[in-house]
């Protein structure tokens, strides 16, 4: 059976955020995966990104008897020590937007890079994880309604746009989630685990 003639297989994807649910499953129609998004709640352990997507897809495989993905994501900025990273939601609730552009505003280099974790499990098993990173710099001001947090603010090499000003298509086809959703999803089409 070639790729294409395969039967769509089902993964359950364990997420609060609506928008990373809306990207998955623009992403994984490619590969013939459906969604099925459950909203459980992990206790994200204080870690870097591997560490919570191998804890969180341990944890929620557990709880739900079944296999699992769970992603982590962040924004790291070089020239800021790496920073928000590992703190992007919180900082993202609190400084905002404007606040890393007011930190950033005397800053040349404007490097910046989105990595998304991805990980599975399932109940019996040790998680795999995929890594999937995307390059680009800090705009000077907000630009764009689409994406979400710091979507607005991230210009990925090789555009002039900010990822707020892409259509969700064009980001999915070369975002950090999609690269690490895409080597998970390649990896999946040969599992014959449980
Ligand atoms: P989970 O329930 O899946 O954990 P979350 O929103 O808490 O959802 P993460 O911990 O993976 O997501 O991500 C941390 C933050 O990084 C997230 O709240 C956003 O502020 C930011 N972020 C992640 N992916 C992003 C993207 O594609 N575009 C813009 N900001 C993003």
């Amino acid at each position: 059976m070639t790729r294409n003639e395969q039967v769509p297989r089902k993964i359950t994807f364990i997420t609060g955020n609506q928008h990373k649910v809306k990207e998955a499953q623009g992403i994984f129609n490619h590969f013939q995966i459906e969604v099925e998004h459950v909203d459980l709640g992990y206790p994200e352990v204080q870690g870097d990104l591997d560490e919570v997507a191998l804890f969180g897809s341990r944890y929620a495989a557990k709880r739900l008897d079944k296999p699992v993905i769970v992603e982590d994501a962040g924004l790291f900025i070089r020239e800021l020590g790496w920073f928000p990273g590992t703190y992007s939601s919180y900082v993202q609730s609190t400084l905002k937007n404007k606040g890393i552009l007011k930190l950033m505003e005397d800053v040349r280099d404007r490097y910046a890079e989105f990595r998304s974790v991805v990980g599975f499990a399932t109940p019996n098993t040790e998680p795999e994880i995929f890594l999937g990173v995307v390059e680009g710099h800090i705009a000077r001001e907000e630009r764009g309604n689409y994406g979400f947090a710091y979507d607005p603010i991230f210009i990925p090499n090789g555009y002039d746009k900010t990822f707020g000003e892409l259509k969700r298509e064009i980001k999915n086809r070369f975002s950090h989630r999609r690269r690490s959703l895409e080597k998970f999803a390649l990896w999946f089409e040969d599992y014959r685990g449980d």
